[in-house]
Parts: C-alpha cells; structure tokens; sequence
C-alpha cells in the first residue's frame, strides 16, 4: 500500500497482484481512483470530509500528470536514442486552455476518469469547470501556438517549444457600467499542477554594458561584458498527442535574480540594492503586454523577447552538444520557427552564441545560422510591425546590434551586386531604419536570417509578397510560402462540442478525430431528413446551453430557438464590430417600423477583449452595451431582436460559444486580417459564415462552396482602388436613409440619454475618414444579412447547408497546417513512440 489507513483499498483488490505498482501510471479505474486519493491526501493535503471541488480538481490533474509523464520520458528517450530532427517552436505567446480536458481526451482517459471519480463520489464537470487557464497570449496568434502543439504531438512530430512564463497572463476582462475594466490574471495564485519545475535547468541571460576585444589563438573575439545578467529557470508543461504515446515539451522560461551576483553586492553591504535587484529581474516575465497589433517600444518588451529566446537558444545548444560535437550539423538536428517577429532577435543572439560563445567563423556560423531559421507573419497592419529604437536597442543589447550591423552590411554588400545604384531598394531592405528615427526592423531581421518566410493564408501571402516584403521576395522568391493557418479539430469540435463528435462519429466513424478530410462523409447524410433532425437538435442544445450561460452571468434571458449570430474576437475598429452594430441598428428600426418584418429573431452576441489603452476599441464595448440595453428594454421588439456581450472572452468560455452559433461573423475589411482562425472554429462547428473576401475567409468559401456563404463586400483590390481614387464616407451617409438614420441615433445620444456626447468621435471618425471603410460596406452587408434571414426561416435548408459547412472543414485542421510545415519547411519527419509492453 502505498498510502494512509484511511483509504478503502477495496479496489485495489481487483488489479492484478503485479500491477500494484502501477498506482502512479495505471490506466484502470480502480488504479485511477487509488492515484487520486493518493494526491489529494500527499498533495492537497486535505482529507475527503473537508476536501473542496478544487481539491479535487488538483488531486485529479497530479494523477493525470503522473499518466502524461510516463509517456513523456518514453518519448524524450525515444528522440534521443534515434537522432531525431526537431522542431523548436519560438512563441512570446500561447493561449493553451483549460488541459484537463483535453489531456483526458488525447490520453484516451476520459472513460476510466470518470468512472473512477464516480467511485470516489466526485463530479467530473464540476471538476473540470474548476482550472484557472493559463492566458499566455493575447489572441489569434497564441492560440494558433497551442493548436500546433496539440497537432505537431498527434501527428509525432519530435518538437521543443519555448515561451515565457509570465506570471500574470492576459487580463481578465470585467464589465462595470458597460465599460471594460481590466483585473489582474492571478492564475499561480492556487499553483499550477500541469507545470514542472526545473531548478537544475537554468541558463544566465545578460544586459547592457558594453563590449572588448580580445586576442585568441592568434585572431580576436569579442567579449560582451553585461551591467546586469538575469537567470531564467525552465517550467515544462507536457503536451500529449491524440491517440499516440507521443508526449512534448513547452518549455516556459521563468526570469529570477542571480544569486551571485547578489552576494556581491551583499558582501558591500548594499542590502537594498541587492534585494531591488532581485525584483527588477523578476518583472521580466510579470506579465503579458496586453496589445495586440499595436507594436510599442517598451524596453521590458524587448527584454522579455530577448530573455526567453536566450534561454530557449542556449538550451538547444545544450541539447545538440549532448548527442553531437560538430555545430554544422546544427541543422540536420533542429529547425527553429519564429512565430511572428516577437522571437527575431533571436537570429542576431544565434550569431553571438556560434561566433563569441563557440568560437565559430563568421561566415560558417551564418551558413548554420541561415539554414536553421523559419520566420512566419501574422498581420498586414502596419503598427504591428515591431520596430526598436537604436538607442533602447544599443543600451540593452549592444553585442547584438554589433552583430546586426555585421550581418547588415554584408546582406546589403550583396543585394548591390545585383542592384548597384538602387538607394531605395537598399533602403527598403536595410535592417535599420533611418528615418524619422534610427530603427532595428525586426520582420527585416528575420526575414535576412530565415531560410522560409511564410503566411498564413493565401490572400496574406499574396499581399505580403507584394507589399511589406516586396523587396525581400524580388530578391528570394524561393524563400516566400504560403501556409494556411489550421485549428485542433481534438479542442474545437471533440472536446468543446461532445453532441455534434457524437452524431458524427455514429455515423462516419472516430476517424475524423485525425483525418479531419474524413468529415466528408457526412455529405450524403445532409439528404437524410433523420440525420438533419438530429443535427438541428444537436445545435438546439448547445444553444440552450449558452442559453443558460448568459442567464447565469448575466441575468438575461435569450431565446434559444432565436437565430444565435455571433462575433468572438479581439476588438478592433479593421474587425468592424461596429459594422455589425449598424447592421443590429438598422434591424432594430425596422422592426420598430414595420412589426410585421419577415425576419426571424436573432440574439446577436459579442465577446472579446480591448487592448487597455485602445480608446476606440474600448468606446465600441461601451456601445454594444448601450444598444444591448435599448433593445432590451424595448418592448416594440420584444424577443424578436436581442443584444448580449459575454465578458471575459478566452478558451474556456469560447469553447461554449462556438458550438452555439447559427451564424458567424467574419467581417473585416478585405486585406486586413492576416487570416482568422476563429472563422474556421465557428464553420467547423456548423456555423454559417457571413463574411468578407478577407484572409482565410476566402479559402473557408471555396472550400464550402459559394452557395454556402453569405459573402458581402469590396474585395482587398477594391479597397485599395476606392481608397487611391478618393474615397468619400460622407457621400455615402447623405445619400442612404437608413444609414444615416443609424449614425444620427449614436451621434445624437439616441442609446445614451444621459451622456449625449458619447459616442460623437466614433461616428467623426466614421464620417470623416472611415479607414475600414464601414460606409463602403453598408449596404452589401445590411442585403446580405437580409438573406441570412431569409434563409434562417426555412429551418431544413439552413441545417442542410449547416452540415455541408461541417462536412468540408478538413482542409482546415491544424494537423494539415503542421504536415506542410513539416515537408515544406522543417525538413521533420514523424516519429513513433513504442511504449514498452507491459505499458500498453
Ligand atoms: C507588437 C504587438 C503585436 C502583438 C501581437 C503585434 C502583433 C501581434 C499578433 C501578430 C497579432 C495576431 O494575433 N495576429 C493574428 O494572428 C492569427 C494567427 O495567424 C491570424 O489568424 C489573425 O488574422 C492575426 O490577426
């Protein structure tokens, strides 16, 4: 026995003798549930009688953990012992979810784990409704991060990623007087039972100072002598594949204070100092700039950047010397993928590790550096694009900007064989900007040392080649790919919409689970009148579900038969949900006109966060409020039109709220969203899309077919077009009716009585400017959502056209996003792991 008297080891007594110690890794119930009283009584420290849900929540995770990580050493030997090439995967975000769930489904637990909390009489939705989930990203881009970790472990790709371990993630978002008020994210506070401490694995990172040259073995080098070095400690969460034994490494990097240097100071006698010290180093990793899009320059910014790529490249070295001697066959071993250009610097402290650290020549350390690294792109907006002052630049990384010099002059020492006397070309693709302000272009920096540049959709890769890095593709067009960005179908469709897995796995097989194309094996069935029942039912109940949400948090009641048209996303003025308010608007005044309106009754929802310091974003929550509001108290519309904003948008409530929509929005203006992975959620889930011709939009239309899209809009050409030729958003407000009857309302205080002025600058900038062309898009969008009506009235037409969406989703797993990087790209094959037999 393994633990206190107190236990009942009756079952116990059915396992076979010899697997008695096999408590701690046992996949029967019995095993299970012996493992979790095991935790909550050595762990929790708690006894059953006073032992809370989330006692038993954590008690359960250990013993899942304990699972994961015999899976895990099995795999880190596995890639060990055959060499295996890995991907490292640099990312400054990743927006994981709740793991529970997930780790029970891609163990194959969640029977056995419910049984076996059955017998210890615990609940296992209460349980699972009880994790804090790790909010490590701001959005798009975080959450695409912890799709490919769940995909690159399914499909057994040997892979390390590294990020950091910010101790509070994106900020949880609460609604006070229609307002968004921003509260701390403590997700430590009650710790945090998926992550593995690794004290022994620690790595010095260093800042400012100044640099010398030395005499070595007859040449020189370069030594950086730092004013201040910080160590960074790894934290490993585990990342299990679906239905395989492979088990990943995301490695977090936690910044501390060294403690010599400490004691140096110490010895001094400088008490204070050395104690500041300590908390100046751990604010590295404090938090989670909250801004998306909107590039600052934040020296923290740069030091997180700088602190976690240092660590994670040092570790790899660590890695690479511990089965080889030659760092040129660097790249035969790994390939690092930067996820935007929050990791570029990375390229320049690669260089200073081969060339300073390890003594190799310049001109091979590019060679190594240049084959290894792979940069991807996430957005056309031209305030993302990270630029750092060279001031802030020189004083934090001074060796690095000597390096990036060095590799300037000579990238550019080449690019004028081919174009001597072209000083804009050369300006263009300089790594340093020179005006209005000395700058270090980071997108140019990866792009020089990547060996693949990538989108991440098509009409993306199309406008980046053509725009921000046209010079850069003119010069290496070789280099340029497409690669469409994918969701988990495990987390989107199996685990966050068990009716729907359900339905389809009765009918066409569990297959699709990793062979997402699999799906289309529904299509005949959208012919059978049973199955589109059945289908229809499947999505009444998630509806009623989100029904009883919104009751429980909000207090409002919606109607689930209601059409349920959902926008979920980051607030942006270019993702236009104020486009979809005047649409809202606009139907809420013709109801009011015409009672009789052949339209059925919508719940229009919205949830999402506003960067803290984005005035208009945040202007634009305050109105879906108070439009919510009037509508609400309205009784000429009664139920026929209602407006919700469900707070604090993340996993665990999007995983509520994809399944629940009739209707999805993807309504940015054409050519400014890289691509959206949201848009494939919704559709995956059986959503019917209204949208733009605007990044995967267009590749999500013709996969499900035209007939099965509500498309609107100018197209990325036209937006361009109309914008060079004089775009006029007032002509367009004097000349439509409705459109101005909706504006007036906003600007005149119609949704605001007491605070008539409020909402006058959005509707100026509307009116005078309109750089997401709103007045453009009007029209098209107000017919086209008429015709999503229209359709949604006749109720087997829409579930038919509903499965057919499901049904030619396949393309759009991250699965098939990760093989194409994989035989694209990384040059990384797949690789089993075989646990031993008496494991299995
Ligand atoms: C420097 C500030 C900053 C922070 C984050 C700039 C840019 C970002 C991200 C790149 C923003 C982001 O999340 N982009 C989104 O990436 C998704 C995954 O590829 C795409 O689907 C979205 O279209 C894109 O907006």
């Amino acid at each position: 026995m393994l633990t206190g008297d107190f236990m009942n080891p009756s079952h116990l007594a059915t396992i076979p003798p010899d697997d008695h110690n096999r408590v701690r890794t046992g996949t029967h119930p019995e095993q299970i549930a012996q493992s979790i009283r095991d935790h909550l009584h050595l762990i929790q420290a708690r006894f059953p009688a006073v032992a809370t849900p989330y006692d038993h929540y954590m008690a359960v995770a250990y013993a899942v953990r304990d699972r994961l990580l015999h899976r895990w050493t099995r795999t880190a030997e596995t890639y060990y012992r055959r060499r295996s090439k890995s991907v490292c995967y640099l990312s400054a975000e990743y927006l994981l979810g709740p793991q529970l769930g997930s780790n029970l489904l891609h163990l194959g637990l969640m029977p056995a784990v419910r049984e076996a909390v059955g017998m210890l009489d615990f609940d296992l939705d209460e349980i699972l409704e009880q994790e804090f989930e790790p909010g490590l990203g701001n959005g798009g881009l975080g959450r695409l991060a912890a799709c490919y970790l769940d995909a690159m472990a399914t499909l057994e790709v040997p892979s390390i990623s590294h990020g950091i371990r910010y101790e509070f993630g994106i900020f949880a978002q609460e609604i006070v007087n229609g307002w968004q008020v921003e509260k701390a994210d403590k997700w430590l506070r009650l710790g945090n039972p998926w992550e593995i401490a690794r004290p022994e694995i620690t790595f010095e990172v260093k800042f400012g100072g100044h640099t010398e040259v030395y005499n070595c073995d007859g040449g020189y080098q370069v030594r950086w002598v730092p004013d201040s070095v910080v160590r960074g400690m790894a934290y490993d969460t585990l990342i299990a594949g679906y239905g395989v034994n492979t088990v990943n490494l995301l490695r977090l990097w936690k910044a501390e204070a060294v403690e010599d240097f400490d004691f140096q100071i110490f010895n001094r006698g400088d008490y204070y100092r050395a104690v500041l010290d300590k908390v100046t180093s751990e604010n590295i990793t404090k938090v989670l700039y909250p801004n998306d899009e909107q590039a600052e320059g934040k020296a923290l910014r740069l030091k997180q950047q700088y602190f976690f790529v240092s660590c994670a490249l040092q570790d790899l070295l660590r890695l690479f010397f511990q089965k080889s001697k030659d760092l040129r066959d660097f790249p035969d071993e790994f390939f690092i993928q930067l996820n935007d250009t929050h990791p570029a610097v990375g390229v320049a402290e690669f260089m200073r590790l081969l060339v300073d650290e390890y003594s190799l020549g310049w001109d091979t350390a590019w060679e190594v550096t240049q084959a290894c690294f792979g940069y991807t792109n996430h957005t056309l907006m031209p305030e993302a694009l990270e630029k750092w002052p060279l001031s802030l630049f020189s004083q934090l990384l001074p060796r690095h900007l000597e390096i990036i010099y060095e590799i300037n002059q000579r990238f550019l020492d080449s690019v004028r064989i081919s174009f001597p006397d072209d000083v804009d070309r050369l300006a263009a693709l300089s790594i340093i900007e020179e005006a209005p302000e000395r700058q270090v272009r980071m997108a140019n920096l990866a792009c020089v040392g990547s060996r693949a540049i990538n989108g991440v959709a098509a009409l993306h890769t199309d406008l980046i080649k053509k725009g921000v890095f046209k010079d850069f593709h003119d010069l290496t067009p070789e280099k340029f790919s497409n690669k469409t960005n994918g969701v988990s179908p495990r987390r989107f469709l199996l685990l966050s919409n068990p009716g729907l897995a359900e339905l389809i796995t009765h009918h066409i097989g569990d297959g699709w689970v990793k062979d997402l194309d699999l799906l289309r094996g529904l299509e005949p069935h959208a012919k059978n009148p049973g199955f589109v029942k059945d289908w229809a039912a499947v999505k009444l109940s998630n509806k009623t579900r989100l029904a009883e949400q919104v009751l429980a948090r909000l207090g409002i009641r919606v109607n689930p038969t209601a059409l349920f048209d959902i926008q979920v996303k980051r607030l942006h003025e270019y993702k236009r949900q104020h486009l979809n308010l005047l649409h809202i608007i606009t139907l809420y005044n013709r109801l009011r006109d015409n009672p009789a309106l052949k339209a059925p009754p919508r719940v229009c929802i919205f949830s999402g966060k506003a960067a803290p310091g984005y005035w208009q974003a945040k202007l634009i929550i305050r109105l879906i409020h108070a439009v919510a509001d009037t509508v609400q108290k309205d009784p000429a519309v009664g139920d026929r039109l209602q407006v919700v904003f469900i707070p604090d948008f993340n996993v665990k409530n999007a995983q509520k709220i994809y399944p629940a929509a009739d209707l999805s929005e993807q309504i940015s203006t054409a050519g400014m969203e890289a691509s959206g992975t949201g848009n494939m959620k919704f559709a995956l889930n059986g959503a019917l899309t209204i949208g733009t011709l605007d990044g995967a939009n267009i590749e999500i239309r013709e996969a499900v077919g035209a007939e099965n899209f509500f498309l609107f809009g100018l197209s990325a050409a036209e937006v361009a077009h109309r914008k060079a030729e004089g775009y006029n958003p007032h002509a367009i407000y004097e000349s439509n009716p409705e459109l101005r009857l909706a504006l007036d309302q906003i600007a005149s205080g119609f949704f605001t009585p007491r605070d008539t002025g409020l909402f006058k600058p959005l509707v100026d900038t509307l009116l005078s400017h309109d750089p997401f062309m709103l007045m453009g898009d009007y029209q098209a969008y107000i017919d086209s959502q008429e015709r999503v009506g229209l359709t949604y009235l006749r109720p087997e037409r829409w579930h038919r056209l509903s499965i057919l969406n499901t049904a030619r989703m396949g393309r759009f797993s991250a699965d098939r996003s990760i093989r194409e990087y994989c035989e694209e790209i990384w040059g990384v094959a797949p690789q089993p792991i075989v646990m031993p037999a008496e494991f299995s």
